[in-house]
Order: C-alpha cells, then sequence, then structure tokens
C-alpha cells in the first residue's frame, strides 16, 4: 500500500516538475508535494472500553454504528492489545513506544504527578513533527505534569507540549481525579486569577466539603475510593481549593472535546495532522449528556458507549465534510480492559443484563489475564485499506515505528516494531512475542500461548470484583483453543512452559 502510495505521488511529482519550466522552483516545490501527499493520522483512544463492549466485537445488547463502520470499512484486529491493563502504562507506550514496565514510574499517576515521559524522549508527536505534521493532543492526559510541584495558576509545564505535542487541550488524569478543569497549551482554561487552584492528594484544605463530611452534597455515591473533594455533586479521588469558573461540566464533556477536535481539524486540513483524540469513556465517573441517558437500558456505562459512540460518528463526518477523510489514516483502540465497579454506585453491575464487555475473556481492567489487555484494535483509512479482520498479534506500542514507516523516518526503537503492512491490511505477520503487564506484573504472549509466571498478592480485586491474574503456579494456556483462560497447560506441557519462561526472560533483559 506504503509503495503504490509514494508510486502515485511520485507521478504526480514528476508530471509536475516537467510541468514546471523555471527550474530554480523545482525543488521546494516537490517538498511542498511531498508533505501535501502525507496522510492525516487520527488516534481515537476510548478509556476502559472492553474487548467486548462493541457490536463490531460481537455484542449484541449494545450498538455502535459508527465505530462498527471503521472495523467493517477497515482492519478489525481479533488480538490487538494495549501494553498494559491501565491506564497511565498504556499511554506511555502508545506515546513512547517503549515498554512501561521499563520505567518503575509508570504506573496510575495521581493527578498532580510529575510528567512521566522525559522531555529528551522519542515520542509520537516528535517523530510526526519531524515529518512535518502539525500535533494535537484532545482529551485525557494522565501521564503527569510539571517537575514535583505545580502551581495550576501559572504555566503548567513540562506536559503534553514539551514532549511533541503543538497544541494541546486535556484533562490532566481522570475524571475521577482533580483538578477537574481543563487545561489548554499549559494553561487552566476559565481560571479566574481570584480565586486561584489549589490541589493536594495528602490532605483536604481547610473548610471545604468532602464525601465524608458532607455526604448530603453527592449526586453520585461513591463505593471506593472517590471520597475527597466533590465536584458537580460527584465524590473525586484527591482535594482541590478554587477554581470554580474554570470547572468543568461532566455531562457536557464528551460535547466539549468533540468540539475541540472538530475544530482542530476545521482550521488544520490544509496540511497534514496528527491528533490524538482521547476520549474519556466509559472511565468513571460515567456522566452520559441528558441525550443518552437511559438509552442503553444499562445505565450510566451503557450510555457513555452510545455517546462515545455518537461522537465519533460526528467526528467522521466532520472529516468527510473537510474533504480530507480519504486523506486520513484513523486508529482507534482503548487504553485498557472493562471495568464494571470501579469505585462508584452506578448501576454497571446491576443493568449488565446479558451483556459481556470482556466478550468472552478472563479478568478485566487491572488484570493480567487477557481482558485486561486485548482491547478493540481498529485501523481506518478510506479507500486505502481493504476491509479485512487480523488476527495478527499487534500492540499500541507498534503504532511509533509502523507509523515512522509510513511518514519515512526510520527511527531506532527497542520496544515497537513496524507492523505497517499489517497495520493497512496487506500482512497478516503480526509479533511474534508481546509481553503485557497489569499493576507492574507482566506476562508474555507468544503465537498462541500465554505464560503468566507466578505473583503473590490477592488473587480477586474483590472491591472491583475481577480477578489479577496473581497466584503461586505458573500458568500457561492455549489461547487459540481457549480464549477463556480456563485450562492451564503449565503441567501438562513443561516443554513448552520452558520455551516461554526463556523467551520471556530474554525479552525483559
Ligand atoms: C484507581 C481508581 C479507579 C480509577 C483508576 C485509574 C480508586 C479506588 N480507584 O486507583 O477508580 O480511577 O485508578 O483508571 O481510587 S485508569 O483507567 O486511569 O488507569
Ligand atoms: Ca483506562
Amino acid at each position: 500500500m506504503r509503495h503504490k502510495f509514494y508510486r502515485l505521488f511520485l507521478t504526480v511529482a514528476i508530471a509536475f516538475v516537467s510541468f514546471s519550466c523555471k527550474n530554480e522552483t523545482k525543488e521546494s516545490q516537490i517538498a511542498v508535494d511531498t508533505k501535501n501527499n502525507k496522510p492525516n493520522i487520527v488516534i481515537i483512544y476510548l478509556d476502559d472500553l472492553g474487548y467486548g463492549d462493541l457490536s463490531c466485537y460481537g455484542a449484541t445488547a449494545i450498538k455502535t454504528p459508527n465505530i462498527d463502520a471503521l472495523a467493517t470499512g477497515g482492519v478489525k484486529f481479533t488480538n490487538g492489545y494495549a501494553s498494559s491493563a491501565t491506564c497511565t502504562p498504556s499511554r506511555y507506550a502508545l506515546l513512547t513506544g517503549m515498554y512501561p514496565w521499563r520505567n518503575k514510574n509508570a504506573r496510575i499517576l495521581a493527578g498532580n504527578a510529575p510528567l512521566l515521559i522525559d522531555t529528551k524522549q522519542q515520542t509520537l508527536p516528535k517523530m510526526l513533527s519531524k515529518a512535518g505534521y502539525q500535533t494535537a493532543i484532545i482529551g485525557k492526559w494522565h501521564l503527569g505534569l510539571g517537575s514535583g510541584y505545580v502551581n495550576w495558576n501559572e504555566t503548567i509545564k513540562p506536559g503534553p507540549n514539551e514532549v511533541g505535542f503543538d497544541a494541546s487541550y486535556i484533562l490532566a488524569a481522570t475524571q475521577d481525579r482533580v483538578p477537574t478543569v481543563y487545561i489548554e497549551n499549559g494553561h487552566v482554561v476559565n481560571l479566574d486569577k481570584n480565586d486561584p487552584i489549589e490541589v493536594d492528594y495528602k490532605k483536604n484544605f481547610k473548610g471545604e466539603p468532602t464525601a465524608k463530611s458532607n455526604p448530603e452534597m453527592l449526586t453520585m455515591a461513591w463505593h471506593h475510593g472517590h471520597n475527597n473533594s466533590i465536584v458537580n455533586g460527584i465524590p473525586r479521588i484527591g482535594y482541590m481549593k478554587g477554581g470554580e469558573a474554570a470547572k468543568w461540566s461532566d455531562i457536557d464533556m464528551a460535547d466539549h472535546f468533540l468540539g475541540k477536535a472538530k475544530n482542530y481539524i476545521k482550521t488544520h486540513k490544509d496540511n497534514p495532522f496528527f491528533l490524538y483524540y482521547a476520549m474519556q469513556q466509559p472511565h468513571v465517573p460515567r456522566t452520559p449528556h441528558p441525550r443518552f441517558v437511559g438509552k442503553s437500558g444499562m445505565g450510566p456505562r451503557g450510555d457513555v458507549i452510545l455517546e462515545a459512540d455518537w461522537c465519533i460518528g460526528e467526528f467522521i463526518k466532520t472529516l468527510e465534510e473537510e474533504g480530507v477523510l480519504e486523506n486520513t489514516l484513523i486508529v482507534f483502540s482503548s487504553d485498557n480492559g472493562p471495568v464494571l465497579n470501579d469505585g462508584y454506585y452506578d448501576e454497571a453491575v446491576e443493568k449488565l443484563g446479558n451483556h459481556d464487555p470482556k466478550g468472552g475473556l478472563r479478568g478485566g481492567k487491572y488484570s493480567l489475564f487477557e481482558a485486561g489487555t486485548r482491547v478493540p484494535f481498529i485501523t481506518y483509512w478510506k479507500n486505502h485499506i481493504k476491509p479485512n479482520v487480523s488476527d495478527a498479534i499487534v500492540c499500541q506500542m507498534d503504532l511509533l515505528a509502523s507509523l515512522g514507516n509510513l511518514v519515512d523516518i526510520d527511527e531506532s526503537t527497542t520496544d515497537s516494531k513496524n507492523l505497517l503492512n499489517t497495520l493497512l491490511g496487506e500482512s497478516q505477520k503480526g509479533r511474534d512475542h508481546l509481553i503485557i503487564e497489569a499493576k507492574s506484573h507482566t506476562a508474555l504472549r507468544s503465537g498462541d500461548w500465554i505464560m503468566i509466571p507466578p505473583y503473590k498478592g490477592k488473587t480477586i480485586n474483590k472491591k472491583v470484583g475481577t480477578e489479577t491474574g496473581n497466584s503461586l503456579e505458573y500458568k500457561l494456556y492455549n489461547l487459540k483453543k481457549d480464549i477463556g483462560q480456563q485450562n492451564n497447560l503449565a503441567k501438562e506441557n513443561p516443554q513448552k512452559l520452558k520455551e516461554m519462561i526463556q523467551i520471556f526472560e530474554g525479552l525483559k533483559l
């Protein structure tokens, strides 16, 4: 595909050159043409969306027509992985192309944690900038800000703009963590200097209400954690004071980010762009806009999945209306697997019915079993990618090397694999091996097999209600025959186990 693409460009370029008579301008004109021929790149990244949460991945109780359209018009991966079973490490791997377990700080970050990515590190937006792209993030960041102490009332840096994004419009960490404000290019949006923002993750500010001291103020009840500051009636993680005018509206968040994403397309369509559209759904607190309340019959979790699908439909419509859809490669995925009760009473468990967010896999968010990291993964490029289903093993971490290949930048990468042809549906060859991670524990996927080493610790995360993947024995599953990881073959197949341990140890060096 890429070759075809460049061949086409070459023909156009040669035609152009033979046409133009003044030879001094030839070279610069070619350079401009090369730039204009690069496809835009969009990563649409959901938060906690499970392998079975979309109708294109087998869900029947919920219909996601807009995401389904990407899957049926592009490549739907059945073995697509986030690097990790939680957010921060997966996002770290996506943007840096590096295994997150190589960085001991790559774990779920507080809202005031320092920037996790070194400003000297290689990143996707830096690489694409080098290739002439305009780059932006709109949505959830959760990779830390500042270098220790953040003053939210001044320029907040380093952050996304210091690791390669030309433009950023973000929520700092998660929707359930303070500060509950949007930050645009390092500045809190709508900040009133007379009402400065203070954030603390250890202690409350004197006189400020919390979920524990003022339960009567709550419009959503907390189940575990989430009992600190109250914003819009929702109890959060962490304490925050001030910034009243800057606080976001939870029910409008999806529309707000969509508006920003649409506007970005409209104002940047004339030159190649890379947009990382990091949506907040269906992470807690699930706050569907009233238009979507009750629409799924599954409570807020189902409703926000419908809301996300609608947003994606609107976003694609904008690409089409602005005339850039056919020149835009879209990658769709999720940062980790699904969770129902992630700390609030919001009927996710009670109203689930027959829906299986895990899509037949075992575990879920936080788990080393498959549902923790195996997620929906779709590539779409209208009239360029031939619709297909691929069983190749691909990981989000591979986007760095693969997109590098697409834009002709050859950066050396340790962990990221160039799978461009696979992502464009021209090859079925994926990774030979992949190390997945959950809460700093790691396991090896290799071919049809997965090996989970012994780990101490709870086997079940009781509050959340999922299996962690911890046990005192080695676990070995053949995923082709046993996608639900029910038959541990470690004892039956010591030879395979030994081989897997050897590969795993070799890769972890
Ligand atoms: C956990 C939170 C959970 C969620 C998660 C991060 C508690 C008890 N649980 O610590 O609600 O915020 O962090 O999710 O506080 S992630 O998708 O960003 O990794
Ligand atoms: Ca997540």
